[in-house]
């Protein structure tokens, strides 16, 4: 049995979050990782306010265990959702690909869990200061928007950082993952590509399909010129979107306006040619669809028996 103050802290039985994926995670997955003992998360990304209501309303006829809400501060609908998640007082609220000290006020008094997602121990700490309960250190592995660093070098340095429980997410898809984020000082972990080829994710199964085809170099992050590298499936749209990234002819807001929507046609249309299929380097792992249950029990039960066996390696 893995346990850790996380747990505790959430009232969930095992320290796995779903990785809140924008245009993704819906109700029907967040319902069944927390049936499943982990925490599920809904991904508000950049839909409108009563998209995201509507699937808060959903999730809690699917389950009765604590649930989360990200807010992807980058949307422009992000001021909306922040007061949606306080009306509605969602369990838990984590950040990503932003500053989320605006809102933290409002979400703390409500008695809002608030775990934001940091990509470097500074921001780690700011957050900490500003009085976020926990943190997930997302390295560059992950799919998505992604930090410089790489899950190995982040999480020791933000668990040195922080007093608060530290959960690590990037580049962990199975149970040696997650065994090995504990040892660099995690008490949880978060998985995003792992739970796209869930039973329960509603994806494009073009999508998931892709992933389960994906091998270990089938990731690329683009958009670094931007100021927010994503990373995806190398598809005829990463190469293309690459290639004018490094094209000084092209404009920064040209640039931008052909990455927008593309998230979109990969998880609504699983358009192979215009979408943007964001996966985690991991993609590689993942072989078989599964339950969300299947999943968490055998991450599980892998870094249980690693974690047993670890005793061997020293004399
Ligand atoms: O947010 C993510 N992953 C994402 S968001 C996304 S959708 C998107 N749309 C438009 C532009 C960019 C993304 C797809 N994947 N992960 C969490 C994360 N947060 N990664 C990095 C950060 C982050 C970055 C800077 C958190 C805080 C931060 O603070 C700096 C600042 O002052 O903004």
């Amino acid at each position: 049995m893995i346990t850790s103050e996380i747990c505790d802290l959430l009232g969930i039985r095992y320290p796995i979050f779903q990785g809140a994926m924008a245009w993704i995670a819906d109700a029907s997955l967040a319902g069944a990782v927390s049936n499943a003992g982990g925490l599920g998360i809904i991904a508000g990304g950049s839909a409108p306010a009563s998209v995201i209501a509507e699937q808060i309303r959903l999730v809690r006829t699917l389950t009765d265990q604590p649930f989360g809400v990200n807010i992807m501060l980058k949307s422009p609908d992000a001021a909306d959702l922040a007061e949606l998640v306080t009306q509605e007082r969602v369990p838990v609220v984590t950040t990503g690909a932003g500053n989320p000290a605006v809102y933290m006020k409002k979400w703390l008094e409500a008695g809002i869990t608030v775990i934001p997602v940091v990509p470097s121990s500074a921001i780690a700490k700011m957050v900490q200061r500003l009085g976020a309960h926990a943190v997930v250190a997302e390295g560059g592995e992950s799919g998505g928007h992604v930090g410089d660093l790489t899950t190995m070098a982040l999480v020791p340095q933000v668990r040195d950082a922080v007093t608060i429980p530290v959960l690590a997410a990037g580049g962990i898809g199975d149970g040696r993952g997650m065994a090995a984020a504990l040892m660099l000082g995690a008490c949880g972990v978060q998985m995003g590509t792992r739970f796209l080829v869930a039973k329960e994710c509603t994806v494009h199964q073009t999508y998931k399909d892709k992933i389960l085809a994906a091998k270990d170099i089938d990731t690329m992050s683009t958009g670094k010129r931007l100021g927010h590298p994503v990373r995806a499936l190398k598809t005829p749209f990463t190469r293309m979107f690459f290639e004018k990234e490094y094209d000084s002819t092209v404009s920064n807001e040209q640039l931008e306006q052909l990455g927008e929507g593309a998230l979109r046609l990969a998880a609504k249309e699983g358009d192979e040619e215009r979408g943007s299929f964001m996966a985690g380097q991991i993609a590689g792992l993942v072989h078989e669809e599964q339950t969300a249950a299947e999943i968490i029990h055998d991450v599980i039960t892998e870094a249980e028996a690693l974690l047993k066996g670890a005793p061997s390696w020293v004399a």
